[in-house]
């Protein structure tokens, strides 16, 4: 049996474990901070058999792939006026971690 790690963005965090779900898959969902960032994000766990693994990555990957969107930024002068222009960002993306599992037991 695996333990899958998988952190994405919270944008990413319902269609991931939704999917997930439809799949049969059991999934926690942690709210976690990006030590970076620090900004929030969400760490999807699966446990699963070893056959399911490379079916859960890829549903994972299918729900959070990276993209780029334009967001509104805004840029601050001295003489106390600011400015609002778009900028594109890179979001979505997974970390994703498989470790083995040494016992798993529901009571
Ligand atoms: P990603 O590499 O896509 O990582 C996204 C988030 O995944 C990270 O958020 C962190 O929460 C988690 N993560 C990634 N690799 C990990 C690992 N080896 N162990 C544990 N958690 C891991 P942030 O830490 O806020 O990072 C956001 C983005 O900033 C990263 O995107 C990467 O592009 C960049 N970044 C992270 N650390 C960096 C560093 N030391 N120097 C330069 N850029 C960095």
């Amino acid at each position: 049996m695996k333990l899958i790690l998988a952190i994405v963005s919270n944008d990413d965090a319902s269609s991931v474990s939704s999917a997930l779900t439809k799949e049969n898959f059991s999934v926690t969902r942690l709210a976690t901070t990006g030590g970076f960032l620090r900004a929030g994000n969400t760490t999807v766990i699966v446990g699963t058999e070893d056959e399911n693994v490379d079916h859960c990555i890829e549903i994972i990957g299918k729900e959070s792939q990276r993209r780029t969107e334009i967001v509104p930024s805004t840029a601050s002068y001295d003489i106390g006026r600011y400015a609002s222009f778009p900028v594109e960002v890179q979001v979505g993306g997974a970390t994703i971690f498989v470790l083995d599992v040494e016992q798993f037991t529901k009571l």
